[in-house]
This record gives structure tokens, sequence and C-alpha cells, in this order.
């Protein structure tokens, strides 16, 4: 091992963590082309990845987790502060000693006839993070979705500011499967699990939920948040950020393709990141935003040719698809959606035989995902790898509300705006286990990943907020591209349409366009959406009503943010008084 770094801490922790787990085998993943083709090749002889058509999808894998092992588990993750306080009230908590004495009787022995993968992963700009873990799987996305090889090490030197990661896929048992962040450690732990947000510990666990913690601590942010580029007509970039809870489209607006007429008058759409933003001041006093991942992780149903043809060519090489479709007749992969031929020879994503014709049951999982390098997606950014990262004109807060929220409104200021984001709620999807389509609050789209107390995030945007010149500051907006009709038809056809949203957006931080005061926000007076073009018709009357704002409903919204807020005094954790008074404000112009 000295072979490869002589950072004490890193020695110290990994031998340690070797004691614990007893691996038969010890691998340091160098980042090197080679030993990934020898990884793949020994995933396909013991069954873990299926190698697909090499012609059709080159260097491309599926694999299949367990049936019960599909989703981020939120229920069974933890935040493991010293005391209760710490974690706040909307996460889950274990005290830090009791949480190891747990987890290392899990993980003991748990690599007993395994071999150990070590990978340090991050970006030069960025944080460092070494996983360990006896899971191909794991080190295969992880070489996708993450900056991983020596290099890292070296420029980790002999510091020991670098998140620990450990990952024991053990026996696959849901009673023991948890998932544990100690951000005063900089450690994560994943038990028992071999899918996606659970045990890719760059992702959800130290992007979001370690690093949330490390930004309050530094004073910077780690975000939900999707990033873009929107070139106009005046050949300028502007960049949006966009917090949507877990499969409410932060994938499909990154990549959006800008409708004909748009495209015309030369609008261009440019991806710089798909989930995950960390965000801080720039020297001009603007807020910069990178993107510390390097793939996407991107639900497959849904995606297709129409809705986000970014994505999909994306995916056609080195991409790794997890419990979609495999059709057999050509060796490739197919989800819900993909297009109108099912494939009739097909095994579904619990390995069973599966024919399009005749099929009941989805032939991908409602979550399945593809893993698919950043570098393949047609509309990367230029900005990509930028690690100063990119100016933020708009920020944008919505989720998936099929009576309440109108299509897009503006905060009055930052205050407001983060208001607007601790208030967000959306109904429940796939990309978490549970109940799907229940409303919840998820505040700035952040609730399964704040890494602290959700009331002392909320300060943090606000003192954040408090440095700010309001001329530099990023404008707050909230959208909803899932207004419904009475029958449940979407009101707003969504997608590449989503741009003419945008377009409105970005004139009002620009102070060209006028809005209509309303007592949540902006909105835009309907002739200011611009709906030449469109091909779902949406009707002046259509238009009307997805911008329209029903106090009678936003009462009844009140009544719930009471409540969530209540949550918090209940707890002892302390609400913002800036908050408070934005609430008193919405109560008092929906009376
Ligand atoms: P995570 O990766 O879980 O964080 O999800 P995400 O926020 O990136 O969501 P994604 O873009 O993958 O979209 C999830 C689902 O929402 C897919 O089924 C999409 O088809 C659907 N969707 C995305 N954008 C729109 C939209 O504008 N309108 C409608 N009606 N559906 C959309
Ligand atoms: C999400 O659930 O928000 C995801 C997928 O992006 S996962 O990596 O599983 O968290
Ligand atoms: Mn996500």
């Amino acid at each position: 091992m000295e072979n490869y770094t002589t950072n004490k801490s890193v020695l110290s922790w990994i031998e340690d963590k070797i004691a614990l787990v007893k691996p038969d085998n010890i691998v340091w993943i160098d980042g090197s082309e080679e030993q990934i083709e020898a990884l793949r090749a020994e995933g396909c002889s013991t069954g873990e990845m299926i190698k697909l058509n090499q012609e059709l999808l080159p260097d491309c894998y599926l694999h299949r987790t367990a049936v019960n092992d599909v989703a981020r588990v939120e229920a069974r993750t933890f935040i493991c502060t010293k005391t209760k306080a710490e974690a706040g009230p909307t996460n889950n908590w274990m005290e830090p000693d009791e949480a190891y004495k747990m987890l290392y009787d899990i993980a003991r022995d748990s690599y007993k006839g395994r071999t150990m993968y070590m990978g340090p992963v991050g970006s030069k700009f960025s944080k460092i993070g070494i996983e360990l873990t006896d899971s191909i799987y794991v080190v295969l996305n992880m070489a996708i979705m993450t900056r991983t090889g020596l290099d890292v090490l070296k420029a980790l030197g002999d510091s020991d500011d670098w998140v620990r990661g450990l990952h024991c896929k053990c026996q696959i048992d849901e009673e023991k499967r948890y998932i544990c962040q100690f951000p005063q450690d900089n450690t994560i732990i994943s038990v028992n699990s071999g899918y996606g947000g659970n045990v890719l510990l760059g992702k959800k666990c130290f992007a979001l939920r370690i690093a949330s913690y490390q930004g309050w601590k530094e004073g910077w942010q780690a975000e939900h948040m999707l990033i873009l580029g929107l070139k106009k007509p005046d050949g300028q970039l502007r960049y949006i950020c966009a917090a949507f809870p877990s499969a409410c489209g932060k994938t499909n607006l990154a990549m959006l393709i800008p409708p004909e007429g748009y495209k015309k008058n030369g609008y261009e759409v440019f991806t710089v990141g798909d989930d995950i933003s960390w965000i801080r001041k720039g020297p001009d006093g603007r807020l910069y935003a990178i993107n510390p991942e390097n793939g996407f992780f991107g639900v497959a149903p849904g995606t297709n040719e129409k809705s986000n043809p970014n994505a999909l060519a994306a995916t056609k090489k080195g991409t790794i698809f997890t419990n979609v479709c495999h059709n057999l007749d050509d060796n490739t992969v197919w989800w819900e959606k993909l297009d109108n031929n099912p494939p009739t020879n097909a095994i579904d994503w619990k390995g069973n035989p599966w024919d399009g014709r005749t099929a009941t049951e989805p032939g991908a999982n409602p979550n399945s995902r593809f893993t698919a390098p950043a570098k393949n997606c047609p509309c990367i950014s230029d900005q990509f790898e930028n690690p100063d990262g990119v100016p933020i004109s708009a920020m944008l807060f919505g989720g998936r509300r099929a009576k309440l929220a109108p299509l897009v409104y503006q905060s009055r200021d930052w205050n407001h705006g983060v208001f607007v984001g601790s208030i967000m709620s959306s109904e429940t999807t796939a990309a978490a286990a549970g109940a799907v389509g229940v409303v919840r609050r998820d505040p700035m789209a952040m609730l399964p990943f704040c890494g602290y107390d959700m009331a002392e995030y909320w300060q943090h945007w606000l003192d954040i907020g408090k440095t700010l010149d309001p001329d530099k500051a990023p404008k707050i907006f909230n959208v909803n591209w899932f207004r419904k009709d009475e029958d449940g038809n979407f009101l707003w056809p969504g997608f590449g349409d989503n741009l003419r949203v945008l377009d409105w957006i970005i004139d009002r931080c620009e102070g060209k366009v006028d809005a209509v005061e309303t007592p949540i926000g902006y909105v835009p007076k309907p002739e200011d959406i611009n709906l030449e073009g469109i091909e779902d018709e949406v009707s002046e009357a259509q238009l009307k009503e997805i911008l329209s704002v029903d106090n009678n409903l936003w009462k009844e919204e009140a009544e719930g943010i009471a409540q969530f807020y209540k949550k918090f005094t209940d707890f002892g954790s302390k609400i913002p008084a800036e908050l408070l008074d934005e609430f008193e404000t919405l109560k008092k112009n929906v009376q």
C-alpha cells in the first residue's frame, strides 16, 4: 500500500478497516482503462455484470440489484452527530459510538472470500474521498460518476482532510441495511445494500449530506441542484441552478432541447450538472456553482428520443444500466416509454422472462437507472471542468404539485426566496423506497440529503444572502411543470417547452419584463409566456389557469406549513425569524 501513498491518516484508516472486514484480496483502483476493463471482465465472469451488444452499445453493461434493493432507503439513513439536536427534526439520528459499534458488528468479517476495492475519488478543485467496497458494480459506477485515480492521492498529499467511506454489500438483509453519515468525523458507512444512492458513496452521502455540513462550517453550499447554461439570441450565456426532488425533472431540464422556433432564433442549452451543485461566492461577489460529479445517474423510464435525446445519446457508450429490461434478441436494453416497441423476448428487472406483448408488469423498475459519462452528453457545457464554476443568474425550486403552485412565480427578494424553498413540497416518487404520489414537505429538495438541522440550514441560506449585494444575488423562482386538470392530465407540455418559462425567468433577472404581483410573489402576464409554435396546444384559458393563484388553496397550504414548522419548534430547533416573518406575510396576503 505504501507504493500508492504515504499518507498516514489514509494508511492507518485502511489498515483498521482491513482488520475489521478481513478481505481475501485487496485491490487499489488506479483509474486506468486496463484495470476497469479487467474488472468488467471479472464482473461478467461471476454474472454480476452482463456485457451488452458491443456494436450497438460499446463498453455498456447491465446489472440487476436484489429485488428488495432498488431505491434509496430514507427510513434507514441516519445522521450520526454527537447530539440529536445537531441532526434536527427531519433526520433519523443515532449516537455515533452506538452507530459505529452496530455497523462494525455487521461489517466484521463481511469481506471474507471477497476482494476489497479501494478507490480515491474526487476532483482537483473539490474534495477527496476514499471508498472501500466489496462490489465490482460499485467500482465501475464510481469510475464513471467521479474523477477516480491515483492522481487524487497525489493531490491529497499528507492531508487528513478526506472523507472515509466504507461499503459492505454483505448479505442482503433489509433489516440490517443502514446508510450512516458521521459529518463530524468525515465518515460514511453503508451496509447491506447494492443500490445506487445507498452505495455510490461519493454521490448523495458525500456530495450532499457530508458536503452540506462542510459547506455550513466553511461558508459555502452543497445543493440538490442541476446547473444549466442558457444561450440567448444575443450570444450571451446565463446560468441557472434548479432544485427539484428526486425524479422530478432535473436531468431533463439540464439537457433541454429548445423548441424549433427558439432553436432557429439562436437559443441553446448546455449542461453543467444534472443533480448536485456546490456553490460559493466568487471574487466579483456573485455566486458560482460547480458540479462535483463526472457522470449522470439518471432515471431510465421516460427517457426517449423526444423527451430527452441528449440523455439517450449519453447512454450509447461506456454506460452501466441498473434494473432495466434486457432485450435478448439483440442483447440491448429497454425501459417503459423508450419507444412503442417493447421487446418480446426479454428478461425483466427481476431476472424473469418477459414478453412486452402480454406483460402486465413493467419490464424495467420505475427507478431503473443509467450511469453515463458526462463527456458523452452532446450538450455538455464547455464550462463543465471549469474549477471556478459558473456564475448563477437564477435559482429555481420546484416539485410535483397537481393543483397548488403556478407554472412559475418569482420571490420578492432573497429572504422570501429562502422561504419559498423552505415550504417546498412534492408528490413522492420511486427514487426512494416507500409510497409513491404522497405530497410531503421537501425543503429545497434536501429533506433526505441535509447533513444537519434543517433550521440551521435555512439560517445558512439567509446568512449567505446577507453577504450578497442584492443586484448580484441570483433571483429565486418556483416552478411547477406538473399542474393537472380535473381528469389528471398535465396542463403544461413540459420538457423542451420549459424553455419558454426559463426565457421569462432570465428576462425577469435582467429587468426586461413586467410581472403581476400576487399574494405569493410575481407571476408572468399570460402574454409574456411565448407559446408560438407550441406543439401540444396550450389554450389561453389553460395558460391562465396554470398561472393562477387560488387563495383558498393557499390558505389550506398555510396550515400544512404551520404543521411542518411546528415539528421544528416542538423539537427545539430555531426557525429563523426571517422565515417566520415571511410566513406571516403569506398568511396575511391570502386572507
Ligand atoms: P433524480 O436523478 O432522482 O434526482 O431525478 P431528476 O430530478 O433528475 O428527474 P428526471 O429528469 O430523471 O425526471 C424524472 C421523471 O420526470 C421522468 O419520468 C420524466 O419523464 C419526468 N419529467 C421530467 N421533466 C418533466 C416535465 O417537464 N413534465 C412532465 N410531465 N414530466 C417530466
Ligand atoms: C436521487 O434519488 O435524487 C438520485 C438517485 O439522484 S440516487 O443516487 O439513488 O440518490
Ligand atoms: Mn437526485
